[in-house]
Order: C-alpha cells, then sequence, then structure tokens
C-alpha cells in the first residue's frame, strides 16, 4: 500500500511526512523547497492481540507500545502541486507522474491561511480555494492520461467489440483502476460503453473525475491547526466539503513530540492526547512543548497526524488488519510472539490473507486456525480486523 501525500507548496508535506516516518527531510518556509520525492514508513496503529492474550510481542516489523501495535505503510511525500502542474508548471506533470500508482492521497492543506496559492507567507488566505485547485488539477492530469491514447483505444474497442471495463482496467491498470470501479463509474455516467469513440471532452473529462475519485481515494489533513486563524478557516472548510473526511493536525507539533521522546525527554505514544516530561528541559524546550499541549493537544485531543494515518488506511482504504498467528503461543517457528501483523482489503479470505504472507502459504493452504476460537476456518472464511490466524498448510 502506497499513502502519497499532495498539496500545494509549503503547506507542510514533508512537515508531516518527517513527523511520521521521522526521516531526514528538507523542511523550509519558501515554496517547492522538495524536488524529488521522499519515500518512507510511516506506521497505523492497531489494537495488538498480546494485551487480551496476555502475552509480550515481538514484532518484526513496527514497534508495540502498551497494547498499542505500530505497522508500517508506505508514504510518498512529492513536490508542492499549483494551479496548471497538469499542463507543466512548478514541477508539473512529473511530479504527478510519481503518484499514480498510489493508493490514496491525503490532501495536506494549509488550514492557517498565512501562505497564498503558490505557498508564499501572506495573511487571511483561503483555504477552500486549495482544495478546489487540488481537485481540478488531479482531473486535469488523468485527463490528460487518458487522452494521449483515448481515440486509438476507443476505436479498437469498437472495432473488436472488447469489453470496456476490462479495456480500460487493463490499459489503465498503472493507475491502479479496476474493472469493478469502472463499471461503476459508467453506470453512475450512463456512458455509452459501446461507442467510447463518439464520447465529448467535456463526457472524457467527467469520466476522469469519477475515475480519479474512486481510484485515488483522499481525506484532508488541515494542517497547522495549532494557529489562531486555523479554527474558523477549518469550520468553513468543513462546511464546503461536508462529504470529505478533513481532520486537523499540526505536523510540527507532532514532530516536536517525537523528536523530544526520541531524545528521551518526554515520554509520548503517537496519536495520544498527552505527553509527560521525563529529561531535563530547559526553559526554552520546556515553553515549546507546553505550548503544544495548550493550543493543541487540549483543544483537538491529539496533534491529529497519527489520526489521518489511521483514517486514511482504515476508514477510507477500508483495510483491515490481521496478525499470524502460530500454535505454539502465537509464535512463529524461530520462536517470535505475534511477529507480524498484516493490512488486507475488507472482505478479503482466510486463503487472501496466506497469499499477503507467502504465495507458498496460499498454494499449500489447507486451512486456518482462529486463535481466539481455537476453531478451524477454510479458504473462504472472510477475516475480521484483529484475527490471529495461523495458517495449516500440506
Ligand atoms: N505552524 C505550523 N507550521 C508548520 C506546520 N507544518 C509545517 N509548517 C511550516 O510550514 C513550512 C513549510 O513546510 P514544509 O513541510 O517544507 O512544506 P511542504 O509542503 O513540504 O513544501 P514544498 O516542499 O515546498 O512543497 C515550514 O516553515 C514548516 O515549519 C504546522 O503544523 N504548524
Ligand atoms: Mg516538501
Amino acid at each position: 500500500m502506497l499513502i502519497g501525500l499532495v498539496g500545494k507548496p509549503s503547506c507542510g508535506k514533508s512537515t508531516f511526512f518527517k513527523a511520521a516516518t521521522l526521516a531526514d527531510v528538507l523542511i523550509a518556509a519558501y515554496p517547492f523547497a522538495t524536488i524529488k520525492p521522499n519515500h518512507g514508513v510511516g506506521y497505523v496503529r492497531v489494537d495488538c492481540l498480546c494485551m487480551e492474550k496476555k502475552v509480550k510481542c515481538n514484532p518484526q516489523k513496527g514497534y508495540c507500545i502498551n497494547g498499542l501495535r505500530f505497522v508500517p505503510v508506505e508514504l510518498m511525500d512529492v513536490a508542492g502541486l499549483v494551479e496548471g502542474a497538469s499542463e507543466g508548471k512548478g514541477l508539473g506533470n512529473q511530479f504527478l507522474d510519481n503518484l499514480t500508482n498510489a493508493d490514496a492521497f491525503i490532501h495536506i492543506v494549509d488550514i492557517s491561511g498565512e501562505t497564498d496559492a503558490g505557498g508564499k507567507e501572506t495573511k487571511g488566505y483561503n483555504p477552500i480555494n486549495d482544495v478546489e485547485m487540488l481537485e481540478n488539477e488531479l482531473d486535469l492530469w488523468y485527463l490528460g492520461i487518458l487522452k494521449k491514447v483515448w481515440r486509438t483505444f476507443a476505436r479498437t474497442i469498437q472495432n473488436t467489440k472488447a469489453d470496456f471495463a476490462k479495456s480500460v482496467a487493463s490499459q489503465f491498470s498503472g493507475l491502479k483502476v479496476v474493472e469493478e470501479d469502472i463499471k461503476k463509474v459508467v453506470r453512475k455516467l450512463s456512458y455509452n460503453t459501446e461507442k467510447p469513440n463518439e464520447w465529448t471532452d467535456e463526457q472524457l473529462l467527467a469520466f476522469a473525475h469519477s475515475l480519479r475519485h474512486i481510484s485515488k481515494p483522499m481525506i484532508i489533513a488541515a494542517n497547522k491547526c495549532d494557529r489562531p486563524s486555523a479554527s474558523e478557516n477549518l469550520k468553513n472548510l468543513k462546511k464546503a466539503y461536508p462529504e470529505v473526511t478533513i481532520i486537523p493536525c499540526s505536523a510540527d507539533s507532532e514532530l516536536a513530540l517525537r523528536e523530544a521522546s526520541n531524545h528521551g525527554l518526554i515520554d509520548y505514544v503517537p496519536g495520544s492526547k498527552d505527553f509527560k516530561i521525563i529529561g531535563n528541559l530547559n526553559s526554552k524546550q520546556r515553553g515549546a512543548l507546553e505550548a503544544i499541549r495548550e493550543n493543541v493537544l487540549n483543544v483537538y485531543g491529539s496533534t491529529g497526524v497519527q489520526e489521518v494515518l489511521d483514517k486514511t488506511v482504515f476508514g477510507l482504504l477500508k483495510y483491515i488488519a490481521v496478525f499470524p498467528a502460530g500454535a505454539h503461543k502465537l509464535a512463529d517457528s524461530k520462536g517470535n510472539i505475534l511477529p507480524d501483523c498484516f493490512l488486507v482489503p475488507n472482505g478479503s479470505t482466510a486463503l487472501d490473507f496466506a497469499a499477503a504472507i507467502h504465495t507458498d502459504l496460499a498454494k499449500n493452504f489447507i486451512k486456518a486456525i482462529d486463535c481466539k476460537t481455537s476453531r478451524a476456518v477454510g479458504k473462504e472464511y472472510k477475516v475480521k480486523h484483529r484475527d490471529g490466524l495461523e495458517i495449516i498448510t500440506r
């Protein structure tokens, strides 16, 4: 799974990325600080099975703190996007193409209204403009990809009477559009799929829009919520986009807390509503951390960064987390207890889960044992969030 961080310059993409991954990336108060995409690993939170099974787990990927399991997901931070990007403005198409194989986008919006459309410092800017701009540019980007091949592609479909949804899915597989989604889109638009060659430009744009919506679902991280002007802008944005999940966050605060925690200055678990000072702080450090407590944690309940990631994976993408759980004290062959936790799409079967662990496990699958009930389940069993399953093979 790959999650792309998108947004205009200086909205805080790299700060969010660094807070989530602790990778060493450039953060700067000038536009287009990031040029080449940054790849890194962030984490989503799952209640680990170790608590209810009363065992001490040994995660081989990610980590577990007091029964909260942090499961890795891949994140990508890209260059800032400006109006006209789909035609090459700013850093243009080049980085949009970096985003083709993302499964979802987190749109980082500067909710403080203190940067303009180009990412330069200003006051009283309306962040609603940024959402309109980004949505529009992403649609035009999809349209450009479709248009490059559409006439030839549509003619071939018409001449060979090929299945429309299947053909689109295979032609644009790089965008991660799937057959089912295409069927849904054309049903909604009620287009004639036997004659795609006759679609008008407007029809093609509407198709690009729906395809983009469905293949790159998006959540909004209303960043810089620590700033005084944020709450009013947040209210207005939520009113303008009632159907979108909008989560206030302060990437800068999360980064400060994570770094302080890494240096042993505070006790802080990502996503929590508070932290405890445990090290020797100078008055400047103490003041900065207390300001985060007062302006962010006490107001919004957390910095929001962890919530954005969790909601993207479990809400937007509807994934669930499943643990491989060996028969002997839930351990793998090396004795690691609950070594892994896999993220799989909701609706996955026990066989899909086995395949996610290793293709051999799926090939030689006999049954799976549910560690909570000790019952055997078959190939077709629909796995549930926080199941622990041992795969039995031939
Ligand atoms: N107050 C506040 N400032 C923030 C926050 N997040 C980022 N910033 C500041 O916003 C500026 C831009 O941050 P970056 O993370 O470099 O922004 P970006 O979106 O990656 O920018 P480009 O790479 O140029 O597109 C920096 O000065 C950050 O310190 C936040 O949560 N609160
Ligand atoms: Mg950046």
